[in-house]
């Protein structure tokens, strides 16, 4: 079994490139499965996967690659041995370490898994070319790679390209690099594709390190359930915009230069509307996908940002949340979870 590693800093495109990836194997007749890490207790990525008909696992509350070992083990040895993919795709956080957990990996001793080289991407629309402005553990991610993936290079200028490479160059002078666009496909993507069947030549070994700790990152998740019937697709897309915009405007009060990644999912009647707000300079970027039609309608937002508060965080997302769902006369209610936050491994549809 091939064990792919997808990581990149929170929005940089990880979940965006998977499903291009799963596409790709699924033609080469592949059987692919897909372990998905959310730092918050509410997973959202998994949802959007998973309509791909791909199996796949999804881990929550913490980082596979420090806190979460234990159920990385679990999850691992149980897709093994309930349905022996072929490939294994690994959607760490956005503030994990990927060598450190390709060598967690490698420690539980399982047999015939092999490893394809380890991939980081990095968002180019949303990186300073100053490696001063990088924090520690983002220059970390980026050392870990052996394939930097800069990705979302349609928005960016050729000028502004050349400097990420010559900043991602200084960082990590061995790593191949490879800008894309994840979103578009193309040339670079394929040769991406072809990158990723070689095996990985990494053997360092990685000090143990706490992502979570050294990230300075904050998460908090939070889910409703909307008990209105039969709500205009138009009036599910304008409510999405407003809650990540709302959520922004509150977030920069605390900080105005985050960074992170607030993602939403709003599904109702078969549609599934997913919404991302990668930096407080960006506006929400709306995707709409087809689902299976769930029995209840459900909007999931799960917010991890740099430099805030946790219990402001708490505050500032609910509260957006809540107050653009009453402006818009839609009844909810909130889904209470179990204040202990824990691991949790769920099962998706294949
Ligand atoms: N313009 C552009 N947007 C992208 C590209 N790749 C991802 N995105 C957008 O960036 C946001 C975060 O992407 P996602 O794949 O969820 O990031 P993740 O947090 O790393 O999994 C979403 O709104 C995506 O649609 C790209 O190549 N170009
Ligand atoms: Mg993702």
């Amino acid at each position: 079994m091939k064990c792919m590693i997808i990581g990149g800093f929170l929005g940089s495109g990880k979940t965006t490139t998977i499903r291009k990836l799963v596409e790709y194997l699924g033609k080469q007749g592949k059987k692919t499965a897909i372990i998905v890490n959310e730092i918050g207790e509410i997973g959202i990525d998994g949802d959007t996967i998973s309509r791909g008909g791909v199996e796949t696992r999804e881990i929550t509350s913490g980082c596979v690659c420090c806190t979460l070992r234990i159920s990385m083990e679990y999850t691992l040895i149980n897709l093994m041995t309930s349905y022996s993919p072929d490939t294994i795709i690994i959607e760490p956080t956005g503030i994990a370490f990927p060598r450190q957990l390709k060598s967690n990996i490698e420690n539980m001793g399982l047999n015939n898994v092999t490893f394809a080289p380890i991939v980081n991407l990095v968002d180019a629309s949303g990186l300073s070319p100053d490696a001063e402005d990088l924090q520690n553990f983002m220059k970390n991610q980026i050392e870990d790679a052996e394939i930097l993936g800069i990705n979302k290079v349609d928005l960016i200028s050729s000028e502004k390209l050349l400097e990420i490479c010559l900043l991602l160059r200084r960082l990590n002078p061995k790593a191949r690099m490879i800008h894309f666009s994840a979103r578009e496909g193309g040339e670079n993507f394929d040769k991406l594709l072809e990158m990723l069947e070689e095996a990985s030549r990494d053997k360092k070994i990685a000090d143990p390190k706490n992502s979570i700790e050294m990230s300075g990152v904050s998460a908090h998740s939070s889910e409703f359930e909307i008990t209105s019937q039969e709500i205009p697709l138009e009036t599910v897309i304008s409510v999405s915009e407003q809650i990540l915009s709302n959520i922004t405007t509150s977030i920069k009060e605390l900080n105005s230069e985050f960074i992170g990644h607030i993602k939403l999912s709003f599904s109702h009647n078969g549609n599934f509307v997913k919404g991302s707000v990668t930096s407080a300079h960006k506006n929400p970027e709306i995707e709409i996908l087809k689902k299976e039609r769930d029995a209840c309608s459900r909007v999931k937002v799960l917010s991890a940002v740099t430099s805030v508060p946790h219990d402001e965080l708490i505050k500032a997302v609910d509260l957006a949340i809540r107050r653009q769902l009453e402006d818009r006369r839609l009844s909810f209610k909130k889904m209470e979870r179990s204040a202990q936050a824990h691991a949790q491994v769920g099962i998706r549809a294949s």
